[in-house]
């Protein structure tokens, strides 16, 4: 199978790349990413000279360069990871979300119709549906639950997955969508929770949590998502959302706490700060139709991944570090036009 994999120089693409390169080593991949802040392409370091991988430095928005690679390497499937995904960036400035998550989205499945790809499939979020109460733990997000979004990023994804249901019913395109809970584990940007309390506790700085730290997330190790991703694109059903999630329910103040008591740190480094505008209170999916139709249950318990999780940003502390420094942005100039790859 040929993959044409968008925004893989991120956290979860990255992830995914690996898990398709290692479970399918016949299968080809190409990965288009735009390589902002958020991508950073020595994550790929690993399989970027392997014969079966192709990097293409671009953007999901422009057409002529989609149209280009989609005509010359005709893959069988398009996976879209591709997309601004921090809530608070969104905040500070909403457009380059619509832009990216909407507008380039858009771009990606016209070049999936004109060019008659198998599958469309977009990687979607449980922010699409807003927030649950605290005090009601029965309720969850299920796929029919309407659309209620909090943020212009969480917008911005609702949007988009709009738009391709639209392309299915209208168009007859061949797409499948996947929203699921938060993720973490490794190669996630250190701005996200998880990653930024561990890189701030090793650095003994103070650590930022929002309002009263009570809000709750559900928390899913990425390489559970990656093989729930990988089952709905060779096994879903055409036309059809799936919530990923594995019933993990922590809030912020739990999580930090454990990241400090896992790195021996201190809990007088807790700061609370001003709240997030519209922050959403509690997400939580309830992941049946993937188990019962495509048979995934998560693998990895939290127990497990963010011990995993927290050893691997210790181990690797040179990925981070080179972010927060910014260093990481030279690395596609050092490997590709200094040795004129491109
Ligand atoms: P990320 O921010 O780590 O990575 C996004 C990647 O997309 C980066 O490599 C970036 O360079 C690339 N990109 C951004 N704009 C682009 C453009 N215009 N053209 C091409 N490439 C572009 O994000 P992530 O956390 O890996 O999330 C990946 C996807 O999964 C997103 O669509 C996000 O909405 C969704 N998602 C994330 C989570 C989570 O917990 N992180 C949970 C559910 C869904
Ligand atoms: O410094 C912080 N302090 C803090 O208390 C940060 C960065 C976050 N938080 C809180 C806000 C949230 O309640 O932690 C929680 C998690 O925040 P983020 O890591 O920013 O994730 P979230 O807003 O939940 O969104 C994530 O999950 C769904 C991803 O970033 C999205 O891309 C995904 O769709």
């Amino acid at each position: 199978m040929k993959h044409l994999v968008t925004g893989g120089a991120g956290f979860i693409g990255s992830n995914y790349i690996f898990y398709l390169l290692e479970k399918y080593p016949e299968d080809k991949v190409i990965c288009l990413d735009k390589l902002t802040y958020a991508g950073n392409l020595s994550t790929l370091k690993t399989v970027l000279d392997l014969p079966n991988f192709k990097f293409v430095k671009g953007d999901i928005c422009d057409r002529e360069l989609v149209y280009d690679l989609v005509e010359n390497e005709r893959p069988d499937v398009i996976v879209n990871f591709a997309a601004e995904s921090h809530v608070d960036r969104s905040i500070e400035d909403p457009s380059i979300f619509l832009n990216t998550n909407i507008i380039g989205t858009s771009v990606l499945m016209d070049a999936a119709r004109k060019y008659e790809i198998k599958r469309f499939h977009q990687v979607s979020t449980d922010e699409v549906y807003g927030d649950l109460p605290l005090d009601r733990p029965d309720l969850l997000f299920h796929e029919d639950t309407p659309l209620h979004t909090s943020s212009p990023y969480s917008s911005s994804k609702a949007g988009a997955d709009l738009l391709v249901m639209a392309y299915y019913r209208t168009f007859g395109l061949p797409v499948t969508i996947s929203r699921c809970s938060n993720n973490y584990g490794p190669y996630q940007f250190p701005e996200k929770l998880i990653p930024l309390m561990i890189a701030k506790a090793l650095n003994e700085e103070k650590l930022p949590v929002y309002g009263d730290g009570a809000n709750v997330r559900d928390w899913l190790y990425v390489e559970d998502h990656c093989e729930a991703i990988d089952l709905i694109v060779r096994k879903g059903r055409i036309g059809e959302v799936y919530n990923v999630g594995g019933h993990n329910e922590r809030n912020n103040l739990t999580i930090v706490k454990l990241i400090l008591e896992e790195l021996g740190k201190s809990e007088d480094l807790i700061h609370f700060v001003t709240d997030r505008k519209g922050h959403d209170r509690r997400y939580a999916i309830d992941p049946t139709k993937i188990h019962n139709e495509l048979g995934w249950l998560p693998k990895t318990t939290f127990e497990k991944g963010i011990k995993e999780t927290i050893a691997w940003y210790l181990e690797h502390r040179e990925w981070w570090q080179t972010i927060m420094s910014g260093e990481y942005q030279n690395y596609y100039q050092k490997m590709y036009l200094d040795k004129g790859r491109v």
